[in-house]
């Protein structure tokens, strides 16, 4: 490299940490990243940048990066190079596949995949060539009702609902909170002026939420129901817009609903009595949001974790579409819009019509009471398929399931008695301890990328082409080239036209993905920044989605999922207070823990508490607690804080001192979708013995 070549450069990316995927500007030095800033051009985060994104530079040089492959575990763990880790891993999975059969292998993929195109495209393929049913992936860790409501709804489960910032009147933020985690399925950069714009007279935003989170505190009103009754206030919602004078878009319904009668019914039942009872809210909040709804006449609401992960999940992501078919909101000024994807395009491709059913399957063999989805096994299944000596062999790729799955030491022992755990990561993490071949990646720095389907969650239908920003070090590879060059040794090809890894390149490989873009990858990859194609697309859905134009609005699978629900979900007296959820603004789930951006702090887990609870259980602020449910207990670091809705705890997830997962289970879930309950779980709190 020349000296000129060597000196100080600039290049533009974009962060792929979460959803937000701002743009960003970093520094570098030969393969050193010396700064991370936000980029201003950039369309949506202009300009703006979280510490995740600040301190990537920080994490890009961890002092625990991956550098070169490893086999073994514990004392016999050794490098190795590729070929010999490769050639083994290929001979271990062929024996235990011809032993135990196709089952007996499976994947767990998780968050970093959806932020690594070529990498997520390539391992789906060469987990589809094993012929396996053991996939496992983090939707069914977050948020598998979204899918399975949007499907039995329209028919399609990839439909990924849209603010609409210029048209917004009413937003209504459900267990959301997106000014620490800037999005779920949907990307809010810079989410506080963006809530603020949303919160600004005329228009309102509510959020729901049994904590008055940093999102709330910008809102335009707060409710803090109890865990898990959300389900419960938009019953009533909904029952009191089909009502007589309701407020309900009863000419929409007759030309774009099936099912308004039934729906009706099932909702009945949830009159203001019943939604004060289930929610704890006062009745003058309730009649004060049905009258915002009926003042707007459209709305746009959106759940995050904080439902997706209660056991009222379905049943309160169905109210809350049908809140907005009721309305008439859907892909009209002021309601959601669905966003098709720029280079997915769903706007212009015919739609194979999906019969009213939800893909299912059954469940793995040690637990037929789980369902399975979309070809996949659900996250609660895991460790018991392991147990039962189902799984043998686990390829994990950008996720971390010892601090992401139910169970705590269960988890741990489950994976370190594997006879194969394949990690392919960037960095020594909680699982990588159990690993038989520890396989080292790039990092998003290190790799050409475009965002894959994470597209349908920016706020508009755009697009970003980035270069790798410095080529990697060491013997770091691509997840592409890693899985491609282990698919060949298996016999099979995952690459597009079986082109070899050795010798192609990543620019090749993305544009065969944006070859059906809203515009030529050429024309992508010199923009300077992300190209936004379209700021908000309506009607694709109501013409090329819906059977005959309609919503189905009472799926009779949800009807009975809400029925369910009338047995009221009592805790033992002994565990008095409800767990739940919540995202810190400096990790992401186990990501950048002890990490600080330049400046900046490193993130404690703290766990908050309600001054009255604190008192009656003998909990002071600062001071070290303990945490029971019926499946385990951790200790913490005590905040004592009024903006927590009394009776509830919440703690956050992927750290290992305080470790959330100990306190749930597997074996508590949701019979419907099979989701882990992690919202509402009942527990105790007493003071614990100084470290
Ligand atoms: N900084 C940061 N950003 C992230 C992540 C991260 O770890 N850190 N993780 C990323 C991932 S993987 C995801 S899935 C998204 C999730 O994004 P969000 O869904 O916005 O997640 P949270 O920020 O945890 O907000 C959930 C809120 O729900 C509330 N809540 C809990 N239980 C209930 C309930 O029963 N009812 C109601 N109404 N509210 C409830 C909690 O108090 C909390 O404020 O964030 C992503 N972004
Ligand atoms: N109690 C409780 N549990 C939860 C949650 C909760 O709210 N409460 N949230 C759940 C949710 S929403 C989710 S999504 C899951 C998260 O589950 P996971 O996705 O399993 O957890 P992460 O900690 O995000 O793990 C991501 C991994 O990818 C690695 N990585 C980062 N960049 C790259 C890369 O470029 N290439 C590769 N190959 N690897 C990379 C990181 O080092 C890290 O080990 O956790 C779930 N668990
Ligand atoms: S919000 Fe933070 S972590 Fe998310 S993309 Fe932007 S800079 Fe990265
Ligand atoms: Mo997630």
């Amino acid at each position: 490299m020349s000296e000129v070549e060597a000196a100080t450069r600039q290049v533009r990316s974009f962060c792929r940490f979460c959803a937000a995927m701002c743009g960003i500007v970093v520094t570098v030095d030969g393969d050193t990243v010396r700064d991370v800033r936000g980029d201003p051009e950039h369309p949506y985060s202009r300009g703006y940048t979280c510490p995740k994104g600040r301190s990537l530079g920080v994490w890009h040089h961890h002092p625990n990066r991956l550098d070169t492959p490893l086999l073994g575990r514990g004392a016999d763990r050794r490098a190795v190079d590729w070929d010999v880790a490769l050639d083994d891993l290929a001979a271990r999975i062929s024996t235990i596949r011809t032993e135990h059969g196709a089952d007996a292998v499976g994947m767990y993929m998780a968050t970093a995949m959806s932020f690594d195109a070529l990498g997520g495209r390539t391992a789906h393929k060469l987990f589809a060539s094993l012929g396996s049913r053991s996939r496992y992936t983090a939707v069914t860790i977050d948020t598998p009702c979204r899918p399975i409501v949007a499907d039995l709804m329209s028919g399609h489960a990839g439909l990924m609902p849209c603010l609409d910032e210029a048209t917004a009147g009413l937003t209504i933020f459900v267990g959301f909170n997106p000014v620490v985690s800037h999005g779920h399925t949907t990307a809010l950069p810079d989410p506080v002026n963006r809530v603020r714009a949303l919160s600004a007279a005329p228009r309102e935003l509510w959020v729901i939420d049994p904590r008055r989170s940093e999102t709330a505190r910008l809102a335009s009103r707060h409710l803090a129901p109890r865990p898990g009754s959300d389900h419960a206030l938009f019953a009533h919602l909904v029952r009191e817009l089909l009502g007589p004078d309701g407020g309900a878009d009863h000419a929409y319904l007759a030309t774009h609903a099936v099912g308004v009668d039934a729906l009706a019914r099932a909702v009945a039942g949830y009159d203001r009595d019943r939604a004060i009872a289930e929610t704890g809210l006062d009745g003058a909040e309730i009649d004060e949001l049905l009258a915002a709804i009926r003042r707007h006449r459209r709305v746009a609401a959106m759940t995050g974790t904080g439902t997706t992960m209660s056991r009222t999940a379905t049943a309160t992501e169905w109210l809350l579409w049908c809140l907005g078919v009721v309305t008439g909101s859907y892909e009209q000024p002021g309601g959601l819009w669905f966003n098709p994807g720029f280079q997915r395009c769903f706007d212009r491709r015919t739609l194979r019509p999906s019969p009213p059913v939800r893909v299912e399957m059954p469940g793995p063999p040690s637990r037929p009471d789980l369902p399975g989805f979309y070809g996949e096994y659900p996250c609660a299944a895991l460790v018991d398929e392991i147990e039962a000596g189902n799984l043998r062999g686990l390829i994990v790729i950008g996720g971390n399931p010892a601090s992401a799955l139910p169970g705590g030491a269960r988890v741990d022992a489950a994976l370190a008695s594997l006879d194969l755990l394949a990690v392919i990561d960037v960095v020594e993490t909680d699982t990588t301890a159990y690993a038989t071949h520890l396989l080292p990646s790039t990092g998003q720095l290190e790799r050409a990328d475009v965002p894959d389907y994470v597209e349908q969650y920016y706020p508009g239908v755009a697009s970003h082409y980035t270069p790798a920003v410095v080529a990697p070090v060491a013997d770091r590879r691509p997840v592409w080239w890693i899985t491609a060059s282990l698919a060949q040794r298996l016999g099979t090809a995952v690459l597009p036209g079986g082109v070899d890894p050795d010798v192609t390149d990543e620019d090749t490989l993305l544009a065969d993905i944006c070859n059906r873009g809203r515009v030529p990858f050429d024309e992508l990859r010199s923009a300077p920044t992300a190209i936004e194609a379209e700021a908000v697309v309506r009607g694709w859905v109501h013409e090329q989605v819906l059977p005959d134009g309609r919503w189905r609005l009472a799926p009779a699978e949800l009807v009975t999922e809400l029925a369910r629900l009338a047995v009221p979900d009592e805790a033992p007296s002994e565990l008095p207070l409800r767990l739940v959820p919540r995202r810190l603004v400096r990790t992401m789930n186990s990501q950048l823990r002890g990490v600080a951006a330049p400046g900046g702090r490193v993130e404690e887990p703290f766990v908050l508490v309600h001054p009255d609870d604190a008192a009656q259980h003998g909990v002071t602020d600062g001071a070290p607690i303990m945490v029971r449910s019926a499946h385990g207990a951790t200790t913490g670091v005590a905040r004592v804080d009024g903006a927590i809705r009394p009776g509830v705890v919440s703690i956050p997830h992927g750290f290992v001192s305080t470790r959330v997962a100990s306190l749930l289970s597997g074996e508590d879930t949701d019979a419907f979708t099979g989701m882990v309950r992690q919202s509402g779980v009942p527990v105790a709190i007493e003071p614990a013995p100084d470290a």
